[in-house]
This record gives structure tokens, C-alpha cells and sequence, in this order.
């Protein structure tokens, strides 16, 4: 009874703060002002992603909720398990965290932490096992302590992209799959984690095909639309049905779309978004531009690169796949670059705007290295943000979002 009771709180609880994560008000009206038939889907979706984690804990299947894109989704899906993206984009949860760790931190790890402490992300509270990287030294050091809260699985990520690094990577792989095997009791074949290899590919094609649609000149619809519907497939469960929702949504744009007119065309890049931080989006299509490209992990970061399917070992290509995203944690990072580069001109580029969040060390450090890639070999105006998931900024975002769309 107890346990209902504290479910029914639960949800209350998490139902408001999934509100606030990732289904704004602000984002119904956007929706309601410009494409409502074809996005409500999507919106809906969303809504109701944290009814869909329930039904699926009450089917008994495993739930793994993650932070990071290098979580190879393939061992999940061989598995049949639910893989959730564990909420981090609120600010909403920072004053709890910074009870415990240093306020001048990265947003994003306060606030995954935070939700974590206080139990108010759905996704959280329904994961049996919680999965991270040894990614940049905020988000691997927060992890330690996230463990007090939940079984926490640490995967250790090579700095670099070598032969060394995919063998550390690839040895972990299969670490990662002996844990699932050994929490799940279950047994992952290679069979199985092909069938998974070959339904992530296919969703990474179908998104690929989504935001491929912002190629077109004038863009078919704005820049928070696809955010919101790229953020929104995250929550999807079920991941091989997700090409042919993709096609029937590419459908519905190609037939009922609104031309977003001709304006400066924006690619955003940098670190992930969605939630608080698409006050960035708004301030550019407020202010006359579309953004018609996200490089970033919300986007095409971790979507451009398929797993080989006919490799001869599977935790090999898995590995490489991974390893090959182009984070700021990789030193060097050459393949945010050469991802750039192809974006900028298949998009056809106005200008680029990199968003860091506040004490991201890693993603701060390499604007030097996009300005000057932007700047001097795309020869197109570069601009750096800095920002947090507070919404004190946004003036002086507008003021400075504004002046930047006006130069391009
Ligand atoms: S693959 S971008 S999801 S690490 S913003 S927590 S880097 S201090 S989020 Fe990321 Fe994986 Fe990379 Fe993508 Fe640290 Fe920077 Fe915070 Fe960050």
C-alpha cells in the first residue's frame, strides 16, 4: 500500500518535473502556432513517455537509463531492454545538487544529479541500472556519488581515437554486456546484438532522413520543431518502429509544411540541448533566422555514423562507431571537425553559433579551434555562447543573438 501511495506521489512528483524537463508550455504553443497535425504526435509522445516506462516496468523488461550519447544502444536493444535518456536539461533539481557538489559545475551534471537525489525524473526512478562514461571530470566524479541513489555502471572511455583506444573501448563493450547479462539474467548472443546493430542503423538512417529535410532552401519548418521532434524520439520505446514514423512525419512535411521563407541559416554546435536550454533556438528564430542544423549531441553527433553490419567482430565495430563521435572529451577532436565541415556546406550555412554551458571545460577550451575552423576555412561568421539552464540570460542572448543575425 505504502508503495502505491509513494508511486501515485511519484508520479505527481515526476509528471511535473518531465513538464518542466522536457514537454514546456512554451513549446504546445510553438507547436499549436506552426505545424499542430504533424507534430502532436511527437508532442504527445513525450507526454506520455513517462506512462510508457511504467507499462514497460510493469511487463518485467529492464530499464537502463543513461546520460550519454557512447552508450551503445545495440546491447539494449539485444536484449529487448528500454534504454530512457535520464532528465538533465532543468534547472529546477541545481539547488539540491549544489547541497552537494560545487555550484560553479557544469549545469548539466548538477542537474542530472539532482534529479537523481531528489527522485523526480521519471526515467530515473524507473531504472534498474544506470549507465555512464568516463566522459569530461565533472560528469565522471558526479557519478560516484549518484551510485548512493542507484546502481550505477561506469564505462571507462578512452581519451583518444586510436587502435589502443577502440581495444580499451571494445574491452569494455563487452564488460558492459557481461553486467547487463549478469543484473537482466539473461544472455545477449552476437546474434542478438547484430538484430540490435541493424535496428539502431535503421533509426539513425530515418533520422537522417528527418533532419535531412532542412537542407531544402527555404527550410519546410523551424529549427525548435525538429529539436523538439529529434528529443522527442529519444522517448520513443520502441525503437524499430521509429524509420517508419520518421517517413510518415518526412511525408507530412514534403505535402503540408510551411516554407520557413528565405532567412540567414543557422547550425548550431557545442553542447547537448534541449529543455532550458532551447531559449538558444528561440532566440534565433526570433530574431529572423532558422536554424536548419544541430552538430551537437541533440543532433547529428552521434546519428551520422552507422555500426558496420557485416564486420567479422561485433564489439569491434561497436566500438569504432562510438569511439568516432566527435565530443569535446577526445583530444583531438578532429571528427567534430570533419562533421562540420560536411554539415556546414550540405546545409548550406549562414553563420554558426557554438553553445557552451557554464564551466564545460572541454567544449569552452575547443571554441578556439571551431572559431578559427569556421572562421578562416568555412569563411562564414562564428559566434560563441556561453549559458546556463537559468532563463536570467535571455536579454542579453536576444541582444547578442540578434546582432550576430543581423551581420550574417
Ligand atoms: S558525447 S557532448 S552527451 S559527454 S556539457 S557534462 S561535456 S561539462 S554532455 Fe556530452 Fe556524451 Fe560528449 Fe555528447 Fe561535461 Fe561539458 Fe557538462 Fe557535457
Amino acid at each position: 500500500m505504502k508503495q502505491i501511495v509513494y508511486l501515485e506521489e511519484a508520479y505527481q512528483e515526476s509528471a511535473g518535473a518531465l513538464e518542466n524537463e522536457i514537454y514546456t508550455k512554451e513549446f504546445e504553443m510553438e507547436l499549436k502556432k506552426n505545424l499542430p497535425e504533424i507534430f502532436e504526435e511527437f508532442a504527445e509522445g513525450r507526454k506520455n513517455a513517462f506512462l510508457n516506462v511504467k507499462k514497460i516496468k510493469d511487463q518485467n523488461k529492464p530499464v537502463i537509463g543513461i546520460f550519454c550519447t557512447y552508450f551503445p544502444q545495440e546491447l539494449a536493444v539485444a536484449m529487448d531492454a528500454a534504454v530512457v535518456s535520464l532528465c538533465a536539461t532543468s534547472d529546477e533539481t541545481i539547488p539540491a545538487a549544489e547541497q552537494d557538489l560545487p555550484k560553479n559545475l557544469c549545469p548539466l551534471i548538477k542537474s542530472s544529479y539532482g534529479f537523481g537525489k531528489t527522485d523526480k525524473c521519471p526515467f530515473f526512478f524507473f531504472s534498474d541500472l544506470v549507465v555512464g562514461e568516463t566522459t569530461c571530470d565533472g560528469k565522471k566524479k558526479m557519478y560516484e556519488y549518484l551510485g548512493e541513489f542507484k546502481p550505477v555502471h561506469i564505462m571507462e572511455l578512452p581519451n583518444r581515437v586510436s587502435e589502443d583506444g577502440v581495444t580499451l573501448y571494445k574491452n569494455e563493450i563487452i564488460r558492459m554486456k557481461e553486467k547487463l547479462e549478469e543484473t537482466f539474467g539473461v544472455t545477449i548472443t552476437e546474434e542478438d546484438i547484430r538484430r540490435g546493430i541493424r535496428v539502431k542503423n535503421a533509426e539513425r538512417d530515418s533520422l537522417k532522413r528527418l533532419y535531412s529535410v532542412m537542407k531544402a532552401d527555404p527550410a519546410p519548418i523551424s529549427g525548435m520543431d525538429l529539436l523538439n521532434t529529434l528529443v522527442a524520439t529519444t522517448f520513443n520505446f520502441n525503437r524499430e518502429g521509429i524509420p517508419a514514423q520518421m517517413d510518415a512525419l518526412i511525408e507530412k512535411i514534403q505535402t503540408e509544411g510551411k516554407s520557413q521563407g528565405k532567412k540567414p541559416r543557422i547550425l548550431i554546435t557545442g553542447c547537448p540541448m534541449g529543455g532550458a536550454t532551447t531559449k538558444v533556438v528561440k532566440a534565433c528564430e526570433d530574431n529572423g533566422a532558422v536554424v536548419v542544423a544541430y552538430e551537437n549531441c541533440s543532433g547529428a553527433k552521434s546519428v551520422e555514423e552507422n555500426v558496420d553490419e557485416n564486420a567479422a567482430d561485433v564489439y569491434e565495430a561497436l566500438a569504432r562507431k562510438y569511439l568516432n563521435i566527435g565530443c569535446s572529451v577526445m583530444t583531438p577532436n578532429d571528427n567534430r571537425i570533419k562533421l562540420l565541415d560536411k554539415m556546414i556546406d550540405e546545409y548550406k550555412i549562414d553563420g554558426v553559433i557554438d553553445m557552451e554551458l557554464q564551466a564545460c571545460h572541454t567544449y569552452a577550451i575547443e571554441t578556439l579551434r571551431i572559431k578559427r575552423f569556421v572562421n578562416d576555412e568555412k569563411k562564414i561568421p562564428y559566434m560563441n555562447l556561453e549559458t546556463d539552464y537559468s532563463q536570467a540570460d535571455i536579454g542579453q542572448l536576444n541582444t547578442r543573438i540578434a546582432a550576430f543575425i543581423e551581420m550574417l
